[in-house]
């Protein structure tokens, strides 16, 4: 399946290492469109040769593309929460994945009711287990 896979950029790159590994975990059975957001070099101020408006542009044509969008939610982003509303606009299944240590998910997800796949975890292992139960569900 096609991933759209979001995550924090400017929101905060703390969890950067962590986003490399769910999307080489994605990419052993998927396509991931967006790995770019599990590139270590890509910082929250950096520079890059596109301007906003081609960055937003590129990345509503992969979500529009997309079979599936995984978002790992536990750095809050304003661009990830854009693109779940999006996501569910085009109609698209959602993952949710967020690290249970961490604050609570935005009443503004939680409480959408579109937003049924909502999972909280503590380990990369079990992270990859849900994403592989969960992909296996929703595939054609
Ligand atoms: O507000 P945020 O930057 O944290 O939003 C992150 C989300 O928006 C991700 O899920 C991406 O899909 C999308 N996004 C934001 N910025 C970019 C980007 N370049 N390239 C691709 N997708 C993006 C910005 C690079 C720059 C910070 C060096």
């Amino acid at each position: 399946m096609k991933i759209y896979f979001a995550a924090s950029i400017r929101g905060g790159r703390q969890e950067r290492q962590l986003y490399q590994q769910l999307i080489l975990h994605l990419q052993q059975q998927h396509q991931v469109l967006t790995e770019h957001i599990g590139d270590l070099q890509l910082t929250a101020t950096g520079q890059t040769q596109l301007s906003d408006q081609a960055i937003r542009q590129r990345d509503i044509s992969w979500l529009t593309a997309c079979d599936v969008v995984v978002a790992e939610t536990t750095q809050p982003s304003l661009g990830v929460g854009y693109e779940l509303a999006y996501a569910e606009k085009l109609g698209k299944p959602v993952i949710i994945l967020q690290q249970s240590k961490h604050g609570r998910l935005s009443a503004m997800i939680a409480g959408t009711a579109y937003f049924n796949r909502i999972f909280t975890y503590t380990t990369l292992t079990e992270a990859t287990l849900i994403l592989q139960r969960e992909l296996a569900l929703l595939a054609p």
